[in-house]
């Protein structure tokens, strides 16, 4: 069995919803995220139906990556699926309120961050070729603008158009690259966004029906084994409760 799948961020929503499901199928997992003793239990769940490898790893840290990347037992020489899920919202509010700092944190965590784990896992992938995939994490946000979204969307859309160049690049090597763009879903992502807010994270999503974690881990998993000559360019996944609203107009009155 060489079916092998590094998942960033497999400590939350959809990066721990992905563990499962390719666990259930009996892939030989590799999950990274910062919160070890989440992954110590996620191990523990899993591990009667899969190998389950666990790296504390803070993605932004770009020689922690290339040594996670490094210490991967040797199945891992030839990595099939890389699921860049790792990432994060802050501030959502507009521009002018936010802290710098919370820019950088957006921009070195899902551009920064993302770069890193793929410069470092490329040569496993290319190593497997024929079947291998990269699976990013981008989001609507990458294509359509809404207040507060700011640096955060613009990171998507650097997602969004990484994956694009990527597929150019690696034309040849039989790796196949998705842009995967999910919308409105409950994780603890807007826990994350509004710094620790629970009752504003349960009113964005009272109400209505969000996207579940399990719903992007199936497209993720489905992504990773379709025939090996399709590739996915970008997957965008609403709830069918979500759409748009009309252009916002400054109006004198
Ligand atoms: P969660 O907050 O539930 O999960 C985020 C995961 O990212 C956690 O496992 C967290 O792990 C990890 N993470 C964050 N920062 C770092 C870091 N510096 N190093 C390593 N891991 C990190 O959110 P989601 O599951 O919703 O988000 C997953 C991805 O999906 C993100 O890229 C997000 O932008 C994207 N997305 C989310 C949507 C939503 O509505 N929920 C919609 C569209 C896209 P830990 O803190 O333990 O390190
Ligand atoms: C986040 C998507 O719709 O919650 O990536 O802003 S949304």
């Amino acid at each position: 069995m060489d079916k092998t799948v590094f998942i960033t961020g497999a400590t939350s929503g959809f990066g721990r919803a992905s563990a499962r499901r390719f666990a259930a199928a009996g892939w030989t997992l590799a999950l990274a995220g910062r919160r070890f003793e989440r992954l110590q239990a996620l191990q523990e769940e899993l591990s009667p139906q899969a190998e389950v490898h666990i790296y504390r790893l803070d993605v932004r840290d770009t020689d922690a990556v290339r040594a996670v990347a490094a210490e991967l037992p040797p199945v891992f020489a030839r990595l099939r699926t890389l699921v860049n899920n790792a990432g994060l919202a802050l501030a959502p509010t507009k521009a002018p309120k936010v802290a710098l700092e919370d820019w950088h944190t957006m921009i070195d965590t899902n551009v920064t961050g993302l770069v890193n784990v793929t410069h470092a896992l490329l040569p496993a992938l290319i190593a497997y070729g024929r079947g291998a995939s990269i699976v990013n994490l981008g989001s609507v946000a990458a294509q359509w603008p809404y207040p507060g979204s700011h640096v955060y969307g613009a990171t998507k859309a650097f997602v969004k158009q990484f994956s694009l160049n990527l597929r150019c690049d690696l034309l040849g090597t039989g790796v196949r690259v998705t842009d995967i763009a999910p919308g409105l879903a409950e994780t603890e992502f807007t826990l994350v966004r509004t710094g620790g807010d629970q009752a504003a994270s349960d009113r964005l999503y009272r109400g209505t029906e969000p996207l579940r974690p399990e719903d992007i881990a199936e497209q993720i998993f489905y992504l990773a084994n379709l025939p090996d000559h399709i590739n996915i360019n970008r997957l965008e996944i609403m709830p069918t409760r979500q759409a748009w609203s009309p252009f916002a107009i400054d109006r004198d009155e």
